[in-house]
């Protein structure tokens, strides 16, 4: 009627958060021992994950590690290329969204 309004609602999209996946790189040099162990200290992967993900690297190149959201990733590349550099390995960890 003449006293009535219509409110109009925002439309508010729920946003969901952009995922990142974490890929992990093989080189010739990293020894396959350090890359377990970072997979296990910086993935929480148990050792059986750990070697089968490290070996799938090291006979096609590369494997994806997780996906993350953009922080989780970029803390994750960061902390293997920043333990590797301080173990003078080559290994290489970087991030592409999904
Ligand atoms: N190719 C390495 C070797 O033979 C092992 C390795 C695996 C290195 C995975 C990097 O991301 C990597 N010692």
């Amino acid at each position: 009627g003449a006293d009535t309004a219509i409110i109009a609602r925002p439309k508010s999209k729920t946003q969901r958060p952009s995922l990142y996946k974490v890929m992990l790189l093989n080189d010739d040099y990293t020894p396959m021992e350090f890359v377990v162990h970072v997979l296990e200290r910086i993935f929480g992967l148990t050792n059986t994950q750990a070697v089968e993900l490290m070996l799938t690297v090291h006979r096609r190149g590369l494997a994806v590690v997780g996906v993350f959201s953009f922080e989780v990733a970029e803390t994750k590349v960061t902390q293997v290329m920043d333990y590797a550099r301080r173990n003078e390995h080559p290994l290489q960890c970087t991030m592409e969204k999904e």
